[in-house]
């Protein structure tokens, strides 16, 4: 099997022929169905502000600049081959780093935390976008304070294109407005107002679960679209919430199903072919990109079903010491200490319990008609075979007194687990404890397919209807894979680099549970491309 045929497009290839990037005059224009006043061209971006809106509650946001004007929470759409290129200024009173999740960068791109933004610095960033289309985003990733300023509102979303997502756009006939790019996070919010972010040390075991949904910031988010089909890319943007993605109508009555959907794409862009299903588990880091028939319908709502999350791990671990936490204040006037009083129960809803996230109204253009899906939505294979150069194991442990860890091995900065050779395609084994919590398990730089499954626990295991034991999910590229406790997982990964200068010389990358109080816990290891 060729490289092409393992990821589908070959990006890392397609992209190297692509050469110069565009100028700032040749940027393509965003998809016409993403009607959102936030949509900013990536790459007519020259400074990015990552700042605090709300020292109180410690509220923050991205506002990039795009020299005639200014966008606040920006959704970036980049098509595929076109540049960044701008100076981050960071204005929080914390160190910060703009991460780029599941784009393939140089290290010095990533933003991963090897190199964080002091306050009041300022950072020049360039990178060409090598990716399929997809949802991608950005948040930030400074080993101890990622939890607290991802949970402050600092999570931007990145949508990219190419020739297959616009061909997608057209079969749909989506109109204008059909298209939502949503990151789906979730709050505490008492009074109308969210809690600042103040972990105890429960919340360091669970992660930091909130009681409402924002998405792209906003609570009770309606949307109004037009009848037809809809296309939603989402992304889990929860500190620790997973999430069961399903759709009713509002008119339904109680035990009435679900509103069939069709999976077109994961993490890393489209699949080969759309999955009809009527539910999909999205983990934090994860994004779906779905198809809704609205047709005949007047309100549809978003929801994360009720399920058992599986959290087997108990006992109160210590809290990781961060000594950069000491040098800084939090992002809240409240601070973040272990003192914080216990909030009322009822401001956490418990992992797995029912969620209201969104609403669609349909408005009342006439109808239009819905052709039917394409049987093909691009070149990516339904499963990723052949021989593969090295199996790598790895380990997910959890114990009382070092809480979660890989491979028993607390995060150090300047600690490489180990290294790869550019080039080469692992296999990866990963199991996870079976006294442990679902752990969504994020790899920079690189796309993965998830080969099999095995250990999954029952009542998930309904829903893996693939072969190998794999969900609907798992049959894209991906970049963030949930393990439920107990399960082991395979992957393939191609650590296949770009040719550019900017690759040049070993670079290192991170892995870690995307439960952001776990990877803050120690939950993560760097890793070289040598
Ligand atoms: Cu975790």
């Amino acid at each position: 099997m060729n490289r092409r045929r393992f990821l589908g497009a070959g990006f890392a290839s397609a992209a190297a022929a692509c050469g110069v990037g565009p100028t700032r005059s040749a940027v393509a224009p965003p998809p016409a169905a993403l009607a959102d006043d936030r949509v900013a061209p990536l790459a007519a971006v020259s400074r990015l502000v990552v700042e605090r809106q709300d020292p109180l509650a410690g509220r923050c946001r991205y506002v990039a600049d795009l020299g005639p004007r200014k966008v606040a929470q920006p959704i970036f759409v980049a098509r595929r081959g076109e540049s960044f290129d701008a100076v981050i200024e960071n204005a929080l009173p914390q160190p910060t780093t703009v991460h780029f999740h599941g784009l393939t960068l140089a290290e010095a791109q990533d933003g991963a935390g090897f190199d964080p933004i002091a306050p009041g610095a300022r950072k020049r960033v360039r990178f060409e976008v090598k990716n399929r289309s997809g949802l991608y985003w950005f948040h930030p990733h400074p080993h101890g304070f990622t939890a607290e300023q991802v949970y402050g509102g600092l999570a931007g979303l990145l949508v990219v294109t190419d020739d297959d997502d616009e061909a997608l756009d057209a079969a749909l006939g989506l109109a204008p407005g059909n298209r939502l790019a949503l990151a789906v996070a979730d709050a505490r919010v008492v009074g109308g107002a969210i809690r600042p972010y103040a972990p105890t040390a429960e919340d360091c075991l669970t992660g930091w679960l909130g009681n409402r949904a924002l998405v792209n910031g906003e609570l009770d988010a309606e949307r109004v679209v037009a009848p037809g089909w809809a296309r939603l890319q989402i992304l889990n943007a929860c500190n620790a919430r997973g999430l069961l993605l399903g759709f009713r109508d509002t008119a339904a009555r109680e035990g009435e199903q679900l509103i069939p959907f069709s999976l077109l794409g994961t993490d890393g862009g489209l699949l080969g072919a759309p999955r009809e299903i009527d539910r999909a588990f999205l983990y934090t880091g994860e994004r779906v990109d779905v198809a809704i028939n609205l047709a005949g319908r007047r309100a549809v709502v978003a929801v994360s079903l009720e399920f058992d999350a599986r959290h087997q791990a108990h006992g109160m671990p210590p809290r990781h010491h961060h000594p950069a936490r000491d040098r800084y204040p939090a992002l809240a006037a409240e601070a973040v200490c272990e003192s914080a009083v216990r909030s009322d129960p009822g401001d956490r809803l418990p992992d797995g319990a029912e969620l209201s996230l969104f609403t669609l109204h349909v408005g009342a253009a006439p109808a239009r008609a819905t052709p039917p899906l394409p049987s093909r939505l691009s070149g990516l294979p339904d499963a990723a075979t052949g021989p593969q150069d090295a199996m790598r194991r790895l380990r997910l442990d959890f114990d009382e007194r070092t809480g979660f860890l890989i491979d028993q091995t607390p995060y150090r900065l300047d600690e490489t687990a180990f290294s790869v050779r550019r080039g080469t395609r692992e296999t990866w084994e990963i199991r996870n404890s079976p006294i442990s919590m679902p752990h969504p398990m994020h790899l920079h730089g690189f796309g993965f397919r998830v080969l099999r499954r095995q250990g999954t626990y029952g009542a998930a295991r309904r829903f893996a209807t693939e072969s190998g034991g794999r969900f609907p999910t798992d049959l894209g590229v991906k970049d963030t894979v949930l393990l439920w406790p107990n399960e082991t997982i395979w992957l393939a990964v191609d650590f296949a680099l770009p040719e550019d200068a900017a690759f040049r010389g070993a670079q290192r990358y991170m892995f870690h549970c995307h439960n952001l109080e776990h990877e803050d816990g120690m939950m993560m290891r760097n890793f070289a491309v040598v």
